[in-house]
């Protein structure tokens, strides 16, 4: 990654596979474990999905102050949904009964039900997103903690880049929006999801493509010793 000056090849990792139970009712112990491991390890945690209701079990490993950054298309803030307590449509509610610090981005789906019930976290939607100078600085601003947990729910992507997704919504976020950002929050970051990526509505492969790039982007900013932004070459 010249961007970054790291060579990914010579980089440290370890993939502990698939860690979940199917159901998203089941599976809250097994995450928090796992996460928990990789926490007392001192390491950094990145998780691929799957159901957004993976991303509270992850966050509720985490004993110290945090802030989550959830990145999606939907603000999912429902406190029930289908019966569920633990669904994609309830990711952001229960993150919120946990962490110290909540703010959704790049939203432009809300339900009538979810603005009824009236409790909806700071948020910033993808036209607001998409019409400011600099987005990348905003919504770093936008989110005050220091120990971040980013939490990318693949379809706060616009569907043109990022098709493969189970409720694919217009007008998203670009790419190298999320690169940016992944940049500038980089020494904040303790942890790290990509989620609701789709294999079978993806037949191109290039949303799982961009997710994992977007892991490179993690893993590159995390490790770069280049202080200056990435972009600024001299041409
Ligand atoms: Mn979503």
């Amino acid at each position: 990654m010249m961007e970054y000056g790291v060579d990914l090849s010579t980089m440290p990792f370890h993939d502990m596979g698939d860690i979940v139970e199917y159901s998203p009712e089941d599976m809250g112990p097994s995450v928090k474990k796992a996460v928990r491991k990789i926490l007392d390890d001192e390491k950094f945690p990145i998780i691929l999905g799957g159901e957004h209701s993976i991303t509270p079990h992850a966050v509720s490993a985490y004993t110290d102050e945090l802030s989550v950054l959830i990145l999606d298309a939907h603000l999912d803030h429902r406190d029930t949904y289908e019966g569920m307590k633990n669904s994609h449509a309830t990711a952001s509610r229960r993150v919120s009964e946990i962490a110290s610090e909540l703010l959704v981005c790049g939203v432009r789906s809300i339900s009538s039900d979810e603005m009824e019930e009236g409790v909806l976290p700071p948020y910033l939607t993808s036209f607001e997103v998409n019409s400011w100078d600099d987005p990348v600085k905003k919504i770093s601003q936008s989110i005050k903690g220091n120990r971040i947990y980013l939490s990318v729910d693949m379809d706060v992507v616009d569907p043109a880049y990022a098709p493969g997704v189970g409720n694919p919504e217009p007008f998203g976020l670009e790419p190298l929006l999320l690169k940016g950002l992944i940049r500038e929050l980089s020494p904040r970051l303790v942890g790290f999801d990509i989620m609701e990526v789709s294999p079978p509505y993806d037949p191109a492969g290039i949303t799982s493509n961009l997710a994992a790039r977007l892991v490179y982007e993690i893993l590159g900013s995390k490790l770069s010793s280049v202080s200056s932004s990435p972009f600024s070459r001299q041409v």
